[in-house]
């Protein structure tokens, strides 16, 4: 084995009793005709049901016998219009479905119902789910629907076939060989997604080359779309501003010229008459040396309506990114977006997404949630996450990210008062949003197990759970994705979800404890707390620590930045006292001596030194944890989780040792 299956692995039920059991639960499969997509959901159950009970559930047109699974829609299944589902049905709404036990002429069946077929398509896989999971199948009465309506991976991939921080090797999509040959992969790469929930990708790097959206790539989007499209996933483009100049010869791409919001317009129709379903453009404009509407004096709004404007009547949406830092803006990096876009609110047309990091800063292992986030009750707030593993260990370290992501969902904005989730934010509860969204950059790359990291594999599988429904816990995601994809043996459970949900707040205490951020150099990975970085002041490690023998951390409080007055009260006011802050935020917000001492009773020097010591500890600990599992699962995919958590204890001690002898120069000179 060697992780290509990830966690649609379909093995034999080992409990004998269980395998009988749903092997009666499954003796027959009933499902209209349809379309594509019910090709797929059908397909999916057999090959599940197949690898899982050893048997074959074959096709048959009515629900003759007990145990038969009876897939479809009202419209497209007597059999389910006959069970009178309408209500439950509407509740789920376009993409979600029922699973029900029911009784149709006495005999049992399990029903998967919904308005559509995606929705079968998805509950197809729920009902996989169970299976795999050992969970039950009798008496089932399960609604889902989707909290969020565009659940997106972000591919960062470039047109040579790299990825930028893509640690997994090259691009899924092969330029070269498209739109002849589009290989078998990518819809395997679809039935990973789809059975998550995700239904968008946008499939080129944020970083745009313009050269996607000549005819002659786009008839390779295109091929790549009509691979996706049964699993309902839609084709996005990152889009360069300057395309315009770049390959439509224009003198200039300001927003306001009539002739570039004409050329995008053609551009649109072209690509929708090669795409009907595509989804619309992501664009990082005037950030890190991108184009935009700023080089002709125009703002971000300017910008993101005028491409708007082109892609309204296909249904297209444009996801403007505000993950901006112009240090012209404020001397402090985190406050630079919020004060950017805030006074851009209700200035966007409807079809327009601000795209919004989880954090201000940049996708650090921990960072207080984006002030943004609350702060633009006009406009549609979609939420990007990093599932690459940039700045947390690459793929090299297990680092499991699900209690981040819950962290900051679950981060209480106020921003209509108390309760006022980021979760709710984005989901349109707290404002009311017309559209909603997430986004997730994307681990996947052309090793064999996708993801580099064996156990990086539950990382796009919780980001997927997550973007469906944010309140899911941890707990359950790797419960549930272990048992999926390693063993539902519970020593084996138990070992491996331990050190999944251990593995962020390590990862954090040998990286950045008490909230230290960004201690990295250019290559994001190894400890480098002395970095100076001479392009800019906010690339450099030196420029987020400041230690000195006075001190360390950037104080971000009313008399320092005043970052936290970003914040809405109660919390820019905790976050304003060091007694009030958390531990694990302290220095994000606060520059403090090395002998402040600490609610622990520590000074804040020791303090500092017992996290760096625990995480390097935690490290060495999960090695052994995983070498206690051995010959219980296969040694494959043993043997080489093994060698990653081996290097990543090496590299802990490392940032344990290098963290701690540079700081010591300030705190005990
Ligand atoms: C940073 C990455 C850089 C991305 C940038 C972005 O280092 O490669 O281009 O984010 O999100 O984290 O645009």
């Amino acid at each position: 084995e060697d992780g290509y299956d990830l966690w649609l692995r379909y093995r034999p039920i080992v409990d004998e009793a269980r395998r009988v059991e749903i092997s009666a639960h499954a003796t027959a499969i009933v499902a209209p005709a349809g379309g594509e997509t019910m090709r797929v959901a059908v397909d999916e159950l057999q090959r599940g049901l197949r690898g899982l009970t050893g048997h074959e559930a074959s096709r048959v047109p009515a629900p003759d016998r007990g145990g038969a699974i009876v897939l479809g829609t009202p419209a497209s299944s007597p059999a389910i219009a006959a069970l009178r589902l309408e209500e439950a049905l509407k509740a789920v709404g376009d993409e979600g479905y029922v699973l029900r036990s029911v009784r149709v002429q006495d005999r049992p069946v399990t029903v998967v119902a919904a308005r559509h077929d995606i929705g079968v398509l998805y509950g197809t896989f729920h009902l996989l789910r169970l299976i795999q999971t050992s969970a039950s199948v009798t008496s089932l009465d399960v609604s889902e629907r989707p909290r969020l309506n565009r659940r997106l991976l972000n591919h960062w991939d470039n047109m040579d076939g790299s990825i930028e921080r893509g640690y997994a090797g090259r691009s899924l999509w092969n330029w070269a060989a498209l739109p002849a040959t589009v290989d078998s992969r990518i819809a395997d790469y679809a039935r990973a997604n789809a059975s998550l929930g995700i239904n968008g990708t946008v499939i080129n790097s944020v970083n745009a080359n313009a050269r996607t959206l000549q005819p002659e790539y786009l008839d390779k989007v295109a091929a790549i779309a009509r691979v996706l499209r049964p699993y309902g996933i839609r084709v996005y483009l990152s889009a360069n501003f300057s395309a315009p100049r770049t390959i439509g010869g224009l003198a200039t791409a300001d927003p306001l010229d009539a002739a570039v919001a004409a050329w995008w317009r053609a551009k649109a129709d072209e690509i929708y008459a090669r795409i009907p379903d595509f989804g619309g453009f992501a664009v990082k404009a005037n950030s890190e040396g991108q184009p935009g509407p700023q080089d002709y004096k125009r703002t971000h709004a300017d910008g993101a309506n005028m491409l708007a404007d082109a892609l309204a009547s296909h249904g297209g949406v444009v996801m403007w990114r505000a993950f901006v830092y112009d240090d012209s803006v404020d001397p402090d990096r985190v406050k630079r977006a919020y004060l950017e876009f805030t006074r851009l609110d209700g200035t966007f047309r409807d079809n327009v997404f601000v795209q919004v990091k989880n954090g201000a800063l940049d996708f650090q292992p921990r960072e207080p949630f984006h002030p943004l986030f609350g702060a633009m009750p006009k406009t549609p707030l979609m939420a990007e996450l990093q599932i690459t593993q940039e700045y947390l260990g690459q793929s090299t370290h297990a680092v499991y990210l699900a209690p981040m992501w819950r962290e900051f969902l679950a981060s209480d904005t106020f921003a209509a008062g108390p309760g006022s989730t980021v979760a709710r934010v984005i989901e349109g509860d707290v404002h009311p949003y017309a559209d909603t969204g997430i986004a997730g950059v994307a681990n996947t790359g052309s090793d064999r197990n996708w993801t580099g990291h064996g156990l990086a594999q539950a990382n796009w599988h919780a980001y997927g759970r997550l973007a469906w429904n944010p309140s899911l816990s941890p707990e359950g995601l790797a419960d549930e994705w272990v048992r999926m994809t390693w063993s539902n043996e519970a020593r084996i459970v138990a070992t491996i979800t331990d050190l999944l949900l251990r593995s962020r707040e390590t990862y954090v205490d040998y990286t950045m404890p008490l909230g230290l951020h960004h201690l990295i150099g250019g290559d994001h990975y190894a400890p480098m707390p002395e970095n100076a970085d001479p392009r800019r002041a906010d690339w450099s490690a030196i420029y987020y620590h400041r230690a000195s023998r006075d001190g360390v951390g950037v104080d971000r409080s009313r008399r320092g930045t005043d970052a936290v007055g970003q914040y809405r009260s109660p919390l820019r006011e905790r976050w304003a006292d060091p007694a009030t802050t958390p531990d694990a935020l302290l220095l994000w917000f606060h520059r403090l001596p090395w002998t402040y001492r600490m609610a622990s009773g520590r000074t804040l020097w020791d303090e500092i030194v017992s996290h760096y010591t625990r995480g390097a500890e935690g490290a060495a600990a999960f090695e052994q944890a995983w070498q206690s599992i051995a010959g219980q699962v296969d040694a494959e995919r043993h043997v080489a989780v093994a060698a990653k958590l081996h290097q990543q204890a090496i590299d802990a001690a490392a940032w344990r040792d290098k963290c701690v002898a540079y700081f010591r120069q300030f705190a005990q000179p």
